[in-house]
């Protein structure tokens, strides 16, 4: 009932982690290839080892979940030698998905370079929106350099390719990050990266919940879904129809999952609930999902996918 085709292949439901969370060992990795998760993705990395930002840097909050992790990841070749291992060759299940976020223009050339080299036949999601590494602005904020780098990019990389945006807010910067990424043959854009910098505070203690940026964090789960929709949909009703959508924020319930679908996204990452919940959400959220579906008549995905009426 849940199948899904994204970038040419088949998953048997659009289910997976959001990079970042469950993600950063191969004992998480395991977790979640075992679980009902349609498919799943690597803690974005960096080509060296970083330990991140000082603890306590990740709070679940009970609308949500604030973070500075701060690129916390094992390395490339560590994330790159797991997918290589990975990678399905058994056609009944979907690919698997490899994040990376270098801190510089350079350092995502290297590491693209690197997976073009391999043998690698999965897909590759550029992080364009790490909102918490001290003194470095979230790249896909500044169009022009969004821009460059994905010129640069495709002059060589000819395997499957997605970026994660931050959210955006008004409706001119989705029209000139659509015009910009039409221009590339990129397989999809996920569409959101935690809201960057807000700020939780404890009353009673008078005091912020994490220790990096004084505060200052990624706002990610209930708080977020609004904000999340409207960049699937904005993007959905932008971005030519061979780019796909990969929504996630605020997605805890089946409702959450069959609204994002809705709006246009094909799979659906769960990031705050997923913490909060371990892989067993998978589960339940497939169920909610089958429920809602089965009530409204709903046979597949299709039915209703990117069918979001208007007034
Ligand atoms: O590691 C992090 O602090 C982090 C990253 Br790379 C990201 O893309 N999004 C986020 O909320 N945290």
């Amino acid at each position: 009932m849940l199948n899904t085709t994204f970038a040419n292949a088949k998953f048997a439901n659009p289910f997976m982690n959001a990079s970042g969370v469950h993600c950063m060992t191969i004992e998480d990795l395991e977790e979640l290839k075992a679980s009902q998760a349609g498919a799943y993705i690597t803690k974005s990395s960096t080509l060296e080892k970083r330990e991140g930002n000082p603890l306590p840097r990740y709070v679940d909050l009970e609308l949500g979940s604030i973070n500075s992790m701060g690129l916390p990841n094992l390395g490339f070749d560590y994330y790159l030698d797991y997918v290589l291992k990975n990678q399905k060759e058994n056609a009944q299940e979907g690919p698997i998905f490899f994040s990376i976020a270098g801190m510089s223009v350079a350092e995502n050339i290297a590491m693209l370079k690197k997976i073009q080299e391999s043998y690698f036949s999965g897909i590759t999601e550029l992080n364009l929106s790490c909102p918490n590494v001290p003194g470095k602005p979230q790249l896909a904020y500044d169009f022009e350099a969004t821009e460059k780098l994905l010129k640069e990019v495709f002059t060589f990389f000819t395997k499957p390719l997605g970026v994660k945006l931050p959210p955006y807010f008004d409706l001119v910067h989705f029209d000139i990050m659509a015009e910009i990424l039409n221009q590339f043959p990129l397989t999809y854009v996920n569409s959101v990266n935690s809201i960057g910098n807000g700020l939780f505070i404890d009353p009673e203690a008078e005091s912020v919940v994490i220790k990096p940026k004084d505060g200052f964090g990624g706002i990610g789960g209930a708080y977020i879904k609004p904000t999340a929709l409207a960049n699937v949909r904005a993007f959905y009703t932008r971005l030519k129809p061979e780019i796909q959508i990969i929504g996630t924020g605020g997605i805890e319930t089946g409702q959450d999952a069959f609204e994002h679908l809705l709006c246009g996204a094909t799979m659906l990452q769960i990031g705050t609930a997923l913490h909060k919940e371990g892989p067993a959400i998978f589960d339940r959220i497939i169920k909610e999902l089958e429920e809602i579906m089965n009530q409204k008549g709903y046979q597949s995905i299709a039915d209703f996918h990117g069918k979001l009426k208007s007034l």
